[in-house]
């Protein structure tokens, strides 16, 4: 039974465990219906021990059959739905007990994907934050690391494959078809890093030699007909292993390292110690069935994964507050090796401005809405909400500030000494930062807000030219608008990297620390007024108030050597014509033009360069917004561009073919990019004169890029082939559960053809359609969540009526699995952005889903944040 008053969980209410765990040695019985756990753990006196204490463990949906203590049946104990108290404790637990406990789950009726769960016959566990609990009864909080020995038993005809974390020591083949097998992890690890994998599954092995010279075995688990498309995941794995020897020092520490895939996941993968457990979307490639971006992402979560082994596993959190200190840190890894990975410098920066457009579109407007909280969070009710953009992506920024500030060499120090000082322990953010402090002799103080504060700063720049001194005067104002509990900000420690944009090219880049709320810099010997490029490289995550140029903005967008500013110049003037419902003007047609004709740019940055700014992020830019204005603003522009450059499209499409066997790699994705840009451009024109190409383009495309971005052309600019076509690819693709979910995904987030068609109608067609799973997460998500956050102009209608199909989707979901209701309930958290009758109709919406009385604590928090309770 869950309370009805939501409970809070506060960061400064911490306090170190009353008791710890030393060795755990699990003994599990795998059976669907009726999974038997045996535990025995070694229990000692904790950091905040209390003789008497009773020992408090967490359990949930678990059947309790019995415990004893030092080999004796023990009867002080209670149970709650969420606890066993155990009272009596041998000598008032001041020595080290042995605790035996058996319990019961039921994997097959566990749809929520956190604990034991059965997928297509198969077990699988995901334990972060606290799936632990729903496994045995346990100290489930991650400062409590021990040693496992895992033994599993399942019957050796439906589970021939047993694995857990860390070495197999010993398998064994016992009565009535029944096999186990035992591991040992020799690494102490917070329960949440804990795993198991049982099942009809076939791998891909290779062995290879690590720095120091040792042979280290790697494996990817999967179902067998998916053997094939194993070989990019294991390709990204290798790639990883070296990657983090020669950056950081970093070795493999286990004899083994396996991934298992599994197409029942609640995101994107999770790194057990040893034992990775992934979505199949974040495994499985081959050219014919996975995308350019596909193979990217495979790339870049392997790579996350795999780096968590020392930035999380090694060094864990002390407790959830702490979340960032390994995902901000872990994803600025995987952001830092998959620009590596592009092969040039402005392979670099197209990767950094795909990485800034996903902060900007997602993490900015949570930073300004009703979930706003700090990378490092003060409280939480569920902590399963707080996987957020602002602790993921906000927080590898915050990290990445310290490589801006400290240098390479300097954050390399900085990484020494925190794992010299904490490895082995369940640390905090303070730590780290105390590490990057004391290894560069650097006072970070004030870089401590940004763990504090919510919300977006906004920096406010002032420029003038002083023709007769010669000199240029810059001024730089900060400000934080007040978020949920904050309404006052202290000034941030922004690291801004600059240039004066001069015809002598005589200014060098420099790094400025804005501290003060208000800073004024002069620069001598500027010959001419030059143009400003500030903020480069998105050195900080922040928003800029400048009333830039046109002209100037012309210039950057035309010659900056900054490729992250000078796509960021086309796109601030995009966003300023369509925000004024303006048509590109002549200047900004030429210089389109001369950007996609130079032949020393990137295709992948020219793709970017033309692609115009999100809805999402477009809405941020204003108030009482209208979405439908926008969506036909942006449309017209859009068309305008499509149209006068109709020509260069034509060319573009052709120069940029990729002919010959189809190579993953960043220059012919970025080939490839730029041609279904042009495509879709051209199809945007004129879809008479252009769908027989993109029909073309279909039918004889020999990879998955090529196939469904003509598929996307045909379908998002309304062409009638794009029926047949859609046909066709149902029927082609009919046993790739991941093609599927794209087939699904790309007509649910099809934007009206106008701002009058009523799209909602097909999404309710998909959600009857026999091939829809509710309970799959992957399914779910390509219909329900791609209409609600990604077809912005189908979901904001006037009638309300996108807003009623969240609401009964949310109600939907909940009882299945939380998480994924939660992460759908999101979707109207910026309802007070809106004009009406927007926001009347969305705050209707969330109050129908408040008055559900059997909401999950998940769900709630989301709402009750949402609606300002
Ligand atoms: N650490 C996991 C996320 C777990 C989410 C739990 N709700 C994956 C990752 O960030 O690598
Ligand atoms: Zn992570």
């Amino acid at each position: 039974m869950k309370t009805d008053l939501p409970q809070s969980f506060r960061r400064l209410e911490y306090r170190p465990p009353i008791y710890t765990f030393d060795e755990v040695e699990l003994h599990i019985a795998l059976d669907p219906a009726r999974t038997i756990v045996k535990s025995r753990i070694e229990v000692l006196p904790g950091k905040s021990f209390e003789a008497g204490a009773p020992l408090i463990l967490a359990g949930q949906e678990l059947e309790f059959v019995s415990l004893r203590i030092n080999g004796q049946a023990h009867r002080h104990f209670e149970l709650t739905p969420e606890t066993l108290s155990i009272h009596s404790l041998p000598n008032e637990g001041k020595q080290k007990f042995t605790l035996e406990i058996i319990s019961i789950c039921v994997p097959e009726k566990n749809t929520t994907l956190m604990g034991l769960y059965v997928s297509n016959g198969n077990f699988f566990t995901q334990c972060e934050a606290e799936g632990f609990r729903k496994i045995t009864y346990f100290l489930d909080r991650p400062d409590v690391m021990a040693r496992y020995r895992v033994t599993l038993q399942a019957r050796e005809a439906e589970c021939p494959v047993l694995l857990s974390n860390g070495n197999l020591l010993s398998t064994e083949k016992l009565p009535n078809g029944w096999h186990s097998a035992t591991w040992e992890d020799p690494f102490p690890k917070p329960s949440y890093l804990f795993a198991l994998v049982a099942g009809e599954l076939e791998c891909i092995e290779e062995t290879i030699t690590t720095s120091s010279g040792a042979k280290k075995l790697l494996q990817i688990w999967v179902e067998p007909h998916d053997l094939k498309k194993t070989r990019h995941a294991m390709d990204s794995l290798i790639a990883s292993i070296h990657w983090d020897e020669k950056r950081y020092g970093l070795e493999l520490d286990l004899e083994r390292f396996m991934i298992v895939a599994v197409s029942d996941f609640n995101m994107g993968a999770m790194e057990n110690k040893g034992l990775n457990i992934f979505n199949t979307k974040f495994v499985l490639a081959q050219p014919e069935t996975a995308t350019d971006a596909d193979f990217a992402n495979i790339e870049s979560v392997v790579a996350h994964e795999y780096f968590h082994n020392w930035t999380g596993n090694r060094v864990t959190c002390q407790d959830w507050f702490q979340l960032s200190l390994k995902e901000g840190l872990t994803v600025f890894r995987d952001q830092e090796f998959s620009a590596g990975q592009m092969g040039s410098e402005s392979g670099r920066a197209v990767k950094r401005i795909e990485d800034v457009r996903l902060l900007r579109q997602l993490q900015f407007p949570e930073d300004a809405g009703p979930m706003a909280h700090p990378i490092r969070p003060d409280e939480y009710q569920e902590i399963n909400n707080f996987y957020t953009v602002t602790v993921y992506e906000k927080g590898s920024e915050v990290v990445r500030m310290y490589q801006t500030l400290l240098g390479r060499d300097g954050f390399r120090k900085g990484m020494g000494l925190y794992f010299k000082r904490h490895d082995g322990q369940a640390v905090t953010c303070d730590d780290f930062l105390a590490a990057m402090a004391d290894a560069n002799g650097k006072d970070l103080t004030q870089f401590q807000n940004w763990y504090c504060q919510a919300g977006t700063p906004r920096v406010k720049v002032e420029e003038s030219y002083d023709a007769a001194k010669k000199q240029f005067h810059l001024t730089l104002t900060q400000s934080c608008a007040a978020t949920p509990g904050q309404p006052e900000k202290k000034p941030f420690h922004i690291p801004l990297k600059m240039r004066l944009i001069t015809d002598a090219h005589d200014q060098p880049e420099q790094l400025l620390e804005l501290t003060q709320p208000t800073q004024t810099w002069i620069f001598d010997n500027v010959a001419d007024r030059p143009v400003l490029s500030i903020n480069r490289d998105f050195s900080a995550p922040v928003n800029l108030d400048f009333d830039q140029s046109e002209a100037d903005l012309l210039i950057l967008f035309s010659s900056d050597d900054d490729a992250f500013n000078r796509w960021e110049a086309g796109q601030k003037l995009a966003m300023q014509m369509i925000l004024n419902d303006r048509l590109p003007d002549q200047d900004l047609i030429e210089a389109y033009r001369n950007l996609l004709l130079d032949p020393s740019l990137d295709p992948a940055f020219k793709e970017l360069a033309l692609t115009l700014p999100a809805e999402s992020y477009l809405y941020e830019q204003c108030e009482n917004v209208d979405p439908q204005k926008i969506f036909t603003a942006r449309r017209a522009f859009r068309r305008a561009i499509a149209k006068q450059l109709q020509l260069e499209w034509a060319a573009l499409y052709q120069q940029n073919q990729t002919p010959g066997p189809f190579t993953s790699d960043a220059a012919s994705a970025g080939k490839r990019a730029l041609k279904n840009l042009a495509l879709s451009m051209l199809l945007e024109a004129d879809p008479n004169i252009w769908a027989p190409m993109a029909v073309n383009q279909y039918q004889v495309a020999d990879n998955m890029t090529d196939r469904y971005a003509a598929l996307a052309a045909l379908v998002v600019h309304g062409v009638k082939a794009a029926d047949d076509c859609l046909v066709d690819f149902f029927s082609r693709f009919n046993n790739d559960a991941l093609v599927i979910d794209k087939w699904f995904a790309l007509q649910s987030s099809r934007p009206p053809v106008d701002s009058l068609e009523p799209t909602l109608g097909n999404v309710k067609r998909l959600r009857e359609h026999p091939a829809f799973k509710l309970n799959n997460p992957n399914r779910a998500r390509s219909v329900i969540h791609a209409f609600c956050t990604n077809n912005p102009a189908s979901f904001h209608q006037a009638d309300g009526s996108g807003y009623a199909f969240w609401a009964e989707s949310v109600l939907a979901l909940d009882p299945i699995n939380p998480q994924v209701a939660a992460r759908l309930a999101r979707a109207l958290d910026r309802w007070r952005l809106f004009a009406q009758p927007y926001q009347g109709q969305m705050k209707a919406a969330l109050a129908q889903v408040a008055a559900c009385q059997t909401l999950s604590p998940d769900v709630r928090e989301v709402i009750g944040k949402a609606l300002g309770n």
